[in-house]
């Protein structure tokens, strides 16, 4: 989605390719999948807020990182305000024109740079189930962010009275898109209950089991034998999941060789784990710790079946 004269002045300055991203998100890893899988390596790193003019050239062939904070809850200030409206990650700057939302992102990276083309062309039939497949994924984007803010971050992530003022002043003008006024309204008064992480986590296990019920045929990615936009999406919804110990192999065993054929891919190697390899051995040495227990997901899990 393209939108033109934001409020941030910044925006209409910047050439070249600019990637206001979290190197843990995944609706930013999927961003960087795909520019990665057309060739756009990650080059200069500068602030996300710097307003300096030499910060904003692009080498041919790189994308300039602007790292955006979600610890630091640097989205939630009224600078990238100006920039994202609905206050979440990525957000991507070509040639001055400002675009959001991560799918329509690669849509577009797609049309502008060359490579294989991550969306069939017109006429190819895998183009129609690529696009069903995303909209099925886009649809169960906020079951991830349920099933992990419970899981991972407990109540670790909530807000605080000022925070949460801040975050109503700053979407007031704005749609809310995200729903995050009620998100962190629910989840700063009772973290998240276990019967709306019960439901996320069947509604996530669902789509799993329809989507290795696909790939039973021997495809070897989601639309036929290349990879689409449909995986890149997919793969990092798998990624943080299996970061929180969701039993993929044993649940979903041709989803989990899917998951291995992506991994392998060095655009996802480069674009996606490169400096997200601190927080992936964090998240996995918790899960570990949690499984030697009989707690974490996979009980999680076991229990939201066994109450159906
Ligand atoms: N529909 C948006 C969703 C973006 C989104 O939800 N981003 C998350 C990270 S994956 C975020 O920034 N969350 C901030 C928060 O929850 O505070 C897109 O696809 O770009």
């Amino acid at each position: 989605m393209r939108i033109d004269n934001p409020p941030n002045g910044l925006v209409p300055r910047l050439q070249g390719l600019h990637l206001f991203h979290f190197d843990g998100a995944p609706c930013a890893q999927r961003v960087r999948f795909a520019l990665a899988e057309k060739g756009l390596s990650r080059g200069r790193e500068v602030a996300y807020d710097a307003d300096d003019p030499h910060a904003n050239g692009c080498d041919a062939g790189t994308w300039t990182s602007r790292h955006v904070s979600l610890v630091r809850k640097e989205h939630f200030t009224p600078f990238y305000a100006g920039i994202q409206p609905n206050l979440v990650v990525p957000a991507l700057v070509h040639d001055g024109q400002l675009h959001i939302e991560s799918m329509d992102i690669i849509r577009y990276l797609d049309d502008c740079f060359g490579g294989e083309p991550l969306l069939p062309r017109e006429g190819d039939a895998a183009r129609q189930e690529t696009v069903a497949l995303t909209e099925e994924g886009e649809r169960l984007h906020r079951s991830i962010r349920f099933v992990t803010f419970r899981w991972g971050l407990g109540r670790l992530g909530r807000l605080n009275a000022a925070e949460e003022a801040n975050l109503h002043a700053l979407l007031k003008q704005a749609p809310d898109a995200e729903q995050l006024i009620d998100f962190y309204g629910d989840y700063d008064a009772d973290a998240i209950p276990l019967r709306v992480y019960e439901h996320h986590l069947l509604a996530l296990h669902a789509a799993f089991s329809r989507l290795d019920a696909r790939l039973a045929d021997g495809r070897v990615f989601l639309a036929g034998d290349a990879i689409t936009m449909a995986d890149v999406l997919w793969a990092m919804k798998t990624l943080r999941l299996d970061e929180c110990g969701y039993p993929f192999a044993t649940t979903h065993p041709n989803w989990w060789r899917w998951f291995q054929r992506v991994q392998q891919r060095p655009a996802f190697r480069s674009g996606v784990m490169e400096r997200h390899r601190r927080m992936n051995t964090l998240f996995r040495a918790k899960s570990r710790l949690e499984s030697l227990f009989g707690r974490g997901l996979r009980r999680g899990l076991h229990d939201a079946l066994a109450a159906v």
